[in-house]
């Protein structure tokens, strides 16, 4: 009796570890649909411009009392505060489109190994990539 509870026990901390550990691998696909949002002109890849424009449609929705800046509550599960700081260089503790958008252009360079201004699916779903598209999508 006491082995096989042992047994199960362990099985159900396995499990958990598991799926504990999936989420933080859970990867943003760019599946056809999303590329068709981020990809207005049509090539197969993304411009910075399209990138940007992206990340100001997206730096709206995060921004519900519409006040043109966004808080660390509002940038929740996209930037975390150490991020933040970093991009805050008037350090108001706070981001406003200018901000973010230097944010989305350092990411968005950083996903760009092959520095040719436009970011390919591979690009997008490198480990660079997932960040910017955390910034946009
Ligand atoms: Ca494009
Ligand atoms: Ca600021
Ligand atoms: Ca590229």
């Amino acid at each position: 009796m006491f082995p096989r509870l042992a047994l199960s026990l362990g099985l159900l901390i396995g499990a958990g570890v598991i799926a504990v550990s999936l989420p933080a691998e859970a990867k943003t696909k760019v599946d056809a649909s999303l590329m068709k949002t981020l990809d207005p002109d049509n090539d197969g890849t993304v411009d910075l411009k399209e990138a940007k424009d992206a990340g100001s449609a997206m730096f709206k929705k995060l921004d519900p009392d519409n006040d043109g800046t966004l808080d660390a509550k509002e940038l929740k599960g996209v930037m975390d505060k150490s991020a933040i700081k970093k991009a805050d260089p008037d350090n108001d503790g706070t981001l406003d489109l200018k901000e973010y958008e230097a944010v989305i252009e350092k990411d968005f360079k950083a996903a760009d190994p092959d520095n040719d201004g436009t970011l390919d699916k591979k690009e997008l779903e490198s480990g660079k990539g997932q960040n910017l598209l955390k910034l946009i999508v």
